[in-house]
């Protein structure tokens, strides 16, 4: 009853000529969105990661639903070793303003601070990660969907180091 009818497998005398069908290798090392989008009552893990040795993180965007415990993971791949970041999440939109004024805030908080300043803009953050270093902190999203600006205050680094966190 199972008919493999041999569906497809028929000449492949094509007319494009040239092209050699061959399956090139594909290991093109797509890094994986790490977008992990499970819902449903617990907690959600989302993992950032600086792009390179740049002060600019390689995801800059990521979506969780309202009202969540949030684990944020930070691995700092970079290895220069003033490549030094943190994230900051915000309770606010991603506006430049907010972003200057936290940033601003953090580095006068001061490296005993990891760079993050007592502000009510700000929602959560991890400590400061060195180089090979990984952190994480753990929060509630907002309950509001929108979005959210998140900052690195290491000095320096809050002017490019933005992302947006949507809240859905
Ligand atoms: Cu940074």
């Amino acid at each position: 009853m199972v008919g493999f009818a041999g569906l497809g497998v028929g000449s492949l005398v094509s007319a494009c000529g040239g092209g050699s069908g061959d399956a090139d290798g594909s290991s093109s090392g797509s890094a994986s969105e790490s977008s992990a989008q499970s819902t449903g009552g617990g907690s959600q893990t989302v993992t950032l990661h600086p792009q390179g040795n740049q002060m600019k993180y390689k995801e800059t965007e990521f979506t969780v639903p309202a009202d969540t415990e949030i684990e944020l993971v930070f691995e700092n791949t970079a290895s220069s070793p003033s490549m030094q970041h943190n994230v900051l999440i915000m309770n606010e939109p991603p506006e430049q303003d907010i972003f200057k004024e936290v940033g601003q805030a953090g580095v006068q908080a001061g490296a005993s601070n990891e760079y993050v300043p007592d502000h009510s803009a700000v929602l959560a953050a991890t400590d400061i990660s060195k180089p090979g270093e990984t952190v994480s902190v753990t929060f509630t999203s907002p309950s509001e969907p929108g979005e959210y600006g998140y900052v690195c205050t290491y000095p320096g680094h809050w002017a490019t180091m933005q992302g947006t966190m949507i809240v859905e």
